[in-house]
């Protein structure tokens, strides 16, 4: 899977803005690399509150990106590349501006109870800071938004809700994209009825994910998509982003005895360098990322599937947060990232810019962001007490706007004639696409590889995982076994030399090397930094 964010992809017509028209241009890029499916962010009418994920209208496609006769165009040309395109979904919410929300507002309307009103609000937070609920002069009642005020929920209790979002993505199927990733698809069944939650001393709301998430009628609703849509039948792609997802809920949604998520995209080992909060990251235990991925491998064996993934657009670039992105060792650490995380059972996912590997945005000063998350971040903690360069050093590190930086697409930029709505990265004179995609020890060309692997093996595809050294601190090792195929996947994930315990390896006496991150020394006892190395055991 590539993901496409289309406002920071390729600007054709120098708004500044990223376009459909830039998309067509650039998608040789993608096919290129051998990715199969192609995941474009919201480009539907919007307020742009939250970068499109504030929808006002499915059925059009806002201006700054281009029309539906481009629509039209970009999935014949992803077609004939033989690849598939999916559309975000993103029907937990819609944008206060959507006509079925200002028909909603009015108490006598048939679609007042589209979304969900009370007449007081309860102690809920949002994900993006402050209250759930906000009040409507219109009525002086009060609406749910988990996300931005300007992002309602929708109420899938109400039939017409349902049949509305399923007659529009049949629209769409019959326009021709191949599925939907699907926004928060977890949060759409709430817990009735709804209450206060557990409130924190000292903490201005409750944050009971469990009120929101998961609800009881989940598996009821997307059971239902399937049919009225006809994903199964249809063979369309789906992946359903999950937050507050465990093992349970995954086997639950994506298993094969029912016709309800084709994969899961889960948080949880995106999260284990900021446990205390997102403005408060702590440097990453490897061992910890390690045996999280190895629990979900071993979880979902043959019950369920997920997505690959270190980068979205929500994010920080992976090879400044599980990396090393000084000049000396970024390429090495790129793709020893790439080949651990590829090697992996599962859908691979790969954000726009990670195949070259692109860096954080290194902003310094608030003004520079314009993520809405964010934003509203630095103002509840900045108001709370918070000094700002603690807030600021947490946004430089975890802040969703360092994976939304402009493609660099050549040495000098190459996104926009125009001014880019957000400064592409000061590297861009080292770090751009040209020069990594013309070198062959190039981190394109690393992933390239990695992909042509896993279409080739059956054992990268369908083999069995086992984690080795689990408590190694700098040492990734693990075994994929299919039948009497069985690959080694030993990677150094730190910036200098590492010793390997060979006795408690595998033999590699006649092993085959199929690929490595950096140029291999002859032997295996010392690793270069980020030097990862893939072999075919002999049975
Ligand atoms: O994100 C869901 C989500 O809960 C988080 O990953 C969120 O981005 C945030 O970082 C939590 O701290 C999805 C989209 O991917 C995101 O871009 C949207 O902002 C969000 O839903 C609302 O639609």
């Amino acid at each position: 899977m590539y993901q496409v964010y289309p406002r920071s992809f390729a600007d054709s017509d120098g708004d500044g803005f990223g376009d459909l028209r830039g998309i067509i241009d650039h998608l040789d890029h993608i096919a290129s690399l051998g990715a199969d499916v192609l995941w474009l962010s919201p480009i539907f009418v919007s307020p742009q509150d939250d970068n499109g994920y504030d929808i006002a209208d499915y059925q059009a496609i806002d201006p700054m990106f281009g029309t539906l006769d481009d629509v039209d165009e970009l999935v014949d040309a992803v077609h004939v590349r033989g690849m598939k395109l999916i559309m975000d979904l993103v029907v937990n919410h819609t944008s206060d501006e959507h006509p079925w929300f200002q028909e909603s507002r009015d108490p006598a309307s048939p679609k007042r109870d589209w979304y969900i009103w009370r007449p007081e609000p309860l102690n809920w937070g949002s994900f993006f800071g402050g209250s759930a609920w906000e009040q409507d002069p219109a009525s002086g009642e009060y609406y749910l938004h988990l996300f931005s005020r300007k992002q309602p929920d929708l109420n899938w209790e109400n039939p017409e809700v349902r049949q509305a979002v399923y007659a529009m993505m049949r629209w769409w199927v019959d326009r021709g994209v191949d599925g939907f990733r699907m926004d928060v698809i977890n949060l759409i069944s709430k817990t009735w009825p709804l209450e206060d939650g557990v409130q924190h001393p000292g903490e201005p709301y409750s944050f009971e994910i469990e009120r929101v998430a998961n609800g009881p009628r989940l598996a009821e609703y997307l059971e239902e998509m399937n049919r009225e849509v006809g994903i199964t039948e249809r063979e369309l792609f789906t992946v359903g982003e999950m937050v507050a997802c465990g093992l349970d809920h995954a086997r639950e949604y994506t298993s094969r005895e029912h016709d309800r998520l084709g994969m899961v995209f889960t948080f949880e080992h995106v999260s284990l360098d900021h446990a205390g909060g997102k403005l408060s990251p702590v440097p990453l235990h490897l061992p910890d990322l390690k045996k999280n991925l190895a629990r979900w491998q071993e979880g979902l064996a043959g019950e369920g599937w997920n997505s690959l993934y270190f980068e979205n657009h929500d994010q920080p670039r992976s090879v400044s947060r599980f990396g090393d992105d000084s000049p000396e060792h970024r390429v090495a650490s790129a793709k020893a990232l790439a080949t651990v995380l590829h090697l992996h059972q599962g859908t691979p996912y790969v954000y726009q810019g990670q195949e070259i590997g692109m860096t954080n945005a290194g902003f310094t000063r608030i003004d520079q962001y314009r993520d809405i998350e964010a934003l509203g971040m630095h103002r509840q903690a900045t108001e709370a007490g918070v000094p700002e360069e603690q807030v600021l050093a947490g946004l430089g590190a975890m802040g969703r706007d360092n994976a939304r930086t402009p493609i660099p697409w050549t040495a000098e930029g190459g996104f926009t004639t125009g001014t880019p709505w957000l400064p592409l990265n000061a590297t861009t004179a080292s770090i751009n696409v040209a020069d990594d995609v013309a070198d062959p020890d190039g981190v394109f060309e690393h992933y390239r590889r990695l992909i042509a692997l896993r279409h080739d093996r059956e054992v990268v595809q369908l083999g069995t995982f086992e984690l080795l050294l689990p408590d190694h601190e700098a040492l990734w090792v693990f075994t994929r076994t299919l039948g009497d195929e069985r690959l080694l996947v030993i990677a150094n994930m730190s910036s200098h030399l590492a010793g390997v315990p060979m006795g408690e390896l595998p033999s590699i006496a006649d092993a085959e090397l199929l690929l490595s991150s950096v140029h291999p020394g002859t032997d295996l006892q010392t690793l270069q930094p980020w030097e990862a190395r893939v072999y075919e055991l002999r049975a």
